[in-house]
């Protein structure tokens, strides 16, 4: 097999999404996600301008080769712009040979280990009212897990809180807006949210909670300790993780367990942090860690260390990435959790895609490759428009962690 062409498609069915398509001389397509949330054109850019015109005439079977030659080939490696290109082009060649094979990508990777994925999903309100309403409303669709956030009292806006009346979306059209941040107050808030929603809801479902890389490592373990009676399923970025033996002290102090790695981009990242077990599980997913082929690696060595899978599942990644994790997820013996954010309908309509949500749990479907489609009419209909990430000051106005 020989890859003819690749293009890529950008556009924004209600949010920014980078697509990359390869062809083959058999008429075979593959897709991949570019999508890096308010950095999408300079992902296009390094794709467009460095990395395509390489990979034509290449066999697409040859993922490994090609991944080698992609980032030790460049000299300059790891970031995310680079490994959320390479990730492109290798979920592409997976889509690809699962097609060429006729079968599913998860048969690719170990075949199937367990019969879906466990999912979590977003509940947030204003304050801890609307949070528990929010909950409730999850866990009668069928989750059985699912992540909590509330309006901190005495700051005008909160993360993952949306302004109401719109789901939330990470970014916002335009140039950053600003957001002000107290660790003091949500310190003090936070075990009061939870509290209320064990006593609530039971012992059953699984919670789940964002700090979004706030706190210093001595706040993140006065955190952990002080939710210790409301068992969650774990805390996700603590605190910075540039720095990976703060993780450390988290672990010295709580038993609170802890996810990280959203903002990872390669195995190096959570080297340390994996080999001396200090998280519970690694997010870094497959758009913004290389692809398939550098996730199954990270995977494999969490694995000698008893650390699972919890893959960033955000709406910034788009469903190709979520077929990907699916397929990923289901093969994997160290699966933990997937993080599933709804996208917009619009979104499903421009990536018709054969996953599915039952009870709980997703499944990537049993379709050739990894089962998901874009409508490059209706992407057409939606171009690109500029969007960013909001920025955090504290009260006093030092910029911190958003
Ligand atoms: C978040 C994301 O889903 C999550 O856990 O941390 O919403 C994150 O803020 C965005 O994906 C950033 O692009
Ligand atoms: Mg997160």
């Amino acid at each position: 097999m020989k890859i003819t062409a690749a293009k890529l498609i950008i556009c924004s069915p209600d949010r920014n999404f980078v697509t990359l398509r390869i062809e083959t001389e058999e008429g075979i397509y593959g897709l991949g996600d570019a999508t890096l949330n308010g950095r999408e054109l300079a992902v296009a850019s390094y794709l467009e301008d460095h990395i395509l015109p390489c990979i034509i005439g290449r066999d697409p079977f040859q993922t490994e080769d090609i991944w080698q030659y992609l980032y030790r080939g460049a000299y300059w490696r790891r970031g995310p712009v680079t490994m959320s290109a390479i990730a492109a082009v290798d979920v592409a060649l997976w889509d690809i040979k699962g097609k060429a094979l006729n079968t599913p990508v998860y048969n690719l990777l170990g075949g199937q280990s367990r019969q879906g994925c466990l999912v979590y999903t977003h509940a947030n309100g204003a304050d801890i009212a609307e949070a528990l309403d929010s909950v409730r409303k999850h866990m009668d669709e069928g989750y059985l897990a699912v992540r909590a956030q509330a309006g901190v009292p005495g700051l005008s806006s909160s993360y993952g809180v949306p302004k109401a009346g719109k789901s939330y979306e990470p970014a916002e059209r335009g140039l950053p807006s600003e957001s002000l941040w107290s660790t003091e107050r949500y310190l003090n808030f936070a075990p009061t949210l939870f509290e209320k929603l064990r006593v609530e809801l039971g012992p059953d479902v699984h919670l789940l909670h964002d700090v979004h890389h706030r706190l210093t490592p001595i706040e993140a373990a006065r955190l952990g300790k002080s939710l210790e009676p409301y068992h969650l399923f774990w805390i996700e970025d603590p605190c910075p993780a540039e720095l990976q033996e703060s993780f450390k002290l988290i672990r010295q102090h709580t038993t609170t367990p802890v996810a990280t790695g959203e903002v990872f981009n390669s195995l190096w990242d959570s080297h340390d942090l994996i080999r001396h077990q200090l998280i519970d599980y690694i997010r870094m997913t497959i758009v913004h860690g290389g692809g398939i082929t550098h996730a199954k690696k990270t995977a494999d060595f969490a694995a000698l260390y008893n650390v699972r899978t919890g893959f960033h599942g955000a709406t910034d990644l788009s469903p190709i990435t979520m077929a990907a994790a699916l397929h990923f997820g289901l093969a994997i013996h160290n699966f933990g959790i997937q993080e599933h954010m709804h996208h917009s309908k619009l979104t499903d309509e421009v990536f018709p895609h054969h996953y599915s949500f039952d009870a709980g749990y997703m499944h990537p479907g049993d379709a050739p490759g990894l089962g998901v489609d874009i409508d490059e009419v209706l992407a057409a209909k939606h171009p690109y428009q500029r969007a960013s990430l909001p920025i955090a000051r504290k009260l006093d106005g030092t910029l911190t962690d958003w």
